[in-house]
Order: C-alpha cells, then structure tokens, then sequence
C-alpha cells in the first residue's frame, strides 16, 4: 500500500520501526548540550566546531519553563484568534480575526496531515519530493494552522524571546556581530493534524556564489514548547550542509524507504531546548500521526556579507507592490534588523535583572529602538514586509 493511502494509525505503524532506529542513532550522535562560554564569554569553541562540523547543535534547557508556559499560552491565544474558516473576517468566536491589518496573514492552513509544499514549485520549488500525506481522523477539522508568522507583533513573549541574550550571542558568534535576521514562523504540529514539510535545502541564493561556504545561507533557530520525539520532531541528514546543493529527488528515489532517509536523525529534544540547524542541510518532517503536539518558534539570521546589495533567492521574498524580487540594501536591512533591536529593549523592560544582549550595528542608538507605542507602529506593525529571504 502506499504511504499516501494510509490512515493516520496505519500511518504511525508504518513509521514505528524507522523512528524508533533512528532516534537510537540521534541519541547516540551528540551535537548537543547546555550553552557554554569560555573565559572571555564568547560561545565555547567546541560548540562552534561541532556546528562547523556536523551543521547543528542542540542547546538544552536555554528557555526557563515560565517563559515556556508563557510562549505557549502566547501561541494557543494567537491560534485561537485565526479567522474561522480561514477566509473569514472573524475567529471561532466571531471577534474580529487577528492580522486584518497586517501587511500580509500572519496564518497559512493546510489540509491536515498533509504536504503543502512537496513537489510543487512554491517557496522556489525547493521542496522536489511530496512527502506522504496520510488520511486524517474523520472527525478531523478541513483545514489546520501550519504556520504563524509576524510573531513580533501579534506576542509581546515571543518579541521579549526574540531578544534574548543566550540566542542572539550564538547568532553573533555563527554570524558575527553585525549578523542580519531572515524570517520568523512558528511550526504548529498538533497530534494527527499536523502537516509535513518535505525534504529541502532552505538556501535559494548563493550556491553558485565563487565564494560560497557552508555557513553563506546563515542558520535557523528552533525554540521548542514541547517535548519532541522521532516521530514529530525536525529531521536533518548530519553534514550535508558542506555538500553544496543535493539533488534531493534522486536521493529520495534511489532510497529503497523512499522519504524515510537512512542517514537522517530527529532532533529529539525537551521543552525549553533551541536546536540550531544551518540553512544548508537536508532537512524535513513527517506528517505528526504520533500523539504528541510540536510547536517550534522559528527563525533564523545570516553574516551580513551574505545579504548586503543582494537580491532574495528565495521567492517568499518577492516585492509585494512590484512582484519583483526585493533587493538588500542598507536601508532594507536596518528595517528589519531594527526588530532584534527593539526586541532587546522589550526583553529587557520585562526582565530588568537579566543580562541585555548589546546588538552593534544600533549601539549608541538604542533610545531610538525603546519598545513601546512609536516602535510598535514603526518597526513592529509590518516588519515583514522587510523579511530578508535567501
Ligand atoms: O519544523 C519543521 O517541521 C520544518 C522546519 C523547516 O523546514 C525550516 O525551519 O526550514
């Protein structure tokens, strides 16, 4: 039978001998850790070689469980304020929807279980190879959140997590020090509803680059609000990121378990954990038939040498007054960057004890960036109009 035919359950059974195989092998393969510092409080050399390396680390315990408690009663209010059908002007409970005035929806349904982006030409047609796409519970609703974006504006404690000191010192040690944020989203994977996101390489940009290295696409953050498992969690392939741009359907079709890779590994991680995954590798998920819900707040940042005069790769990216890809210039990087900037400031209103992280290219300007009414309406309400896609 083929996958795409299978129930939900039927599902799961098929998927039971592959995760449980190789989440042993994640278990076994390291890569992971709390966050360390050497002396001068930079990031632990070792943690940056095992990311060079390997192309992703797993930090543990970096988000205390009231922030995580927070983030996700954030997230569940955030859903529940979708428009109801997904059409609507208006939630499920006929309040206005959130994001009527926003530049663009800050929700993308899908059909449950589903594969919205395998095989078809969006997102740069990135996503060669549709995943199964298993058949939900009949009691299943039509249509599922797969994503929130402009997190920043619907959720003051995802904006205060946006500027965190832990997160935004690794993203200057990847990246350096004037590093330049791509996107936010949040993956919202709930028990046999949640889609999958087929196998893909998110850098659209730079591969034909005569100066391209591992690290050129930047990397992406994942902060977790539950516990994950193999069989809902983010799957990579380890190293790919240095392999340059794979042919991915031909991986997938010389593999006798299809989209079930045999080198890949699940991210398995506890609530609170932040994986950190380089732009480069091969990396997807399963449709969630498994019992247990992942949400994952997403978003990633890039060496400004990768940005500065460039045009978006990806086409997430285009214009949306001129449907033509954006083009990077200083100004359209101190927009958008200006949302770390203030989101250092948030944090640090609600957490005045806690160490502020100091973002150099607004250092000596930070009075301009305070949070708070003028930021909200000048940086915060369409920011991503300026999301920097490559
Ligand atoms: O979390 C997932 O399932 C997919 C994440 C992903 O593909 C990405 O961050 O690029």
């Amino acid at each position: 039978m083929a996958l795409t035919e299978l129930s939900a359950g039927q599902h799961a059974s098929t998927m039971t001998e592959y995760v449980t195989e190789r989440g042993r092998a994640a278990a076994a393969f390291g890569s992971r850790g709390p966050i360390r510092y050497d002396a001068e409080g930079e990031l632990h050399p070792d943690i940056l070689a095992d990311f060079e390396t390997n192309g992703f680390y797993i930090f543990e315990k970096v988000i205390a469980d009231d922030e995580i408690r927070a983030l996700r009663d954030a997230v569940e209010d955030t859903i529940e304020r979708a428009p109801s059908p997904p059409d609507s002007d208006t939630d499920a409970q006929g309040r206005p929807a959130l994001g009527l005035d926003y530049p663009m929806s800050p929700y993308i349904f899908i059909k449950p279980l589903s594969d919205p982006w395998g095989g078809t030409k969006l997102l740069s047609g990135r996503h060669p190879v549709k995943m199964s796409e298993p058949t939900p519970d009949a009691d299943a609703p039509t249509q599922v959140v797969h994503l929130l974006l402009q997190m920043c504006t619907s959720m003051p404690e995802a904006l205060c997590l946006y500027g965190h000191p832990d997160l935004l010192t690794i993203a200057e040690a990847i990246n350096g020090p004037d590093f330049v944020p791509y996107n936010d989203s949040i993956f919202v994977k709930k028990p046999g509803m949640g889609g999958s996101v087929a196998w893909h390489q998110d850098g659209a940009t730079h591969w034909d680059n005569p100066d391209w290295y591992p690290g050129i696409h930047g990397f992406n953050f994942q902060v977790q609000l539950y516990p994950t498992t193999p069989a809902n969690a983010l799957w990579i392939v380890p190293g790919t990121h240095a392999e340059g741009r794979i042919d991915i359907r031909a991986r997938v079709e010389a593999n006798e378990g299809g989209e079930r890779l045999p080198d890949a590994i699940p991210l398995v991680t506890d609530a609170g954990d932040v994986t950190i995954v380089s732009r480069q590798m091969l990396h997807g998920s399963f449709a969630n038939t498994s019992p247990d819900p992942r949400v994952s707040i997403t978003f990633g940042f890039y060496p400004h040498s990768s940005v500065l005069g460039v045009s978006g790769g990806l086409n997430i990216s285009l214009d949306a007054k001129s449907g033509r890809e954006k083009f990077y210039d200083a100004e359209h990087i101190r927009r958008r960057s200006a949302v770390v900037q203030v989101a250092v400031d948030a944090r640090h209103q609600a957490r005045p004890d806690e160490r502020r992280y100091s973002y150099a290219p607004f250092a000596g300007v930070e009075d301009e960036y305070r949070y708070g009414p003028e930021t909200i309406a000048s940086v915060l309400s369409d920011y991503t109009l300026y999301d920097i896609a490559l």
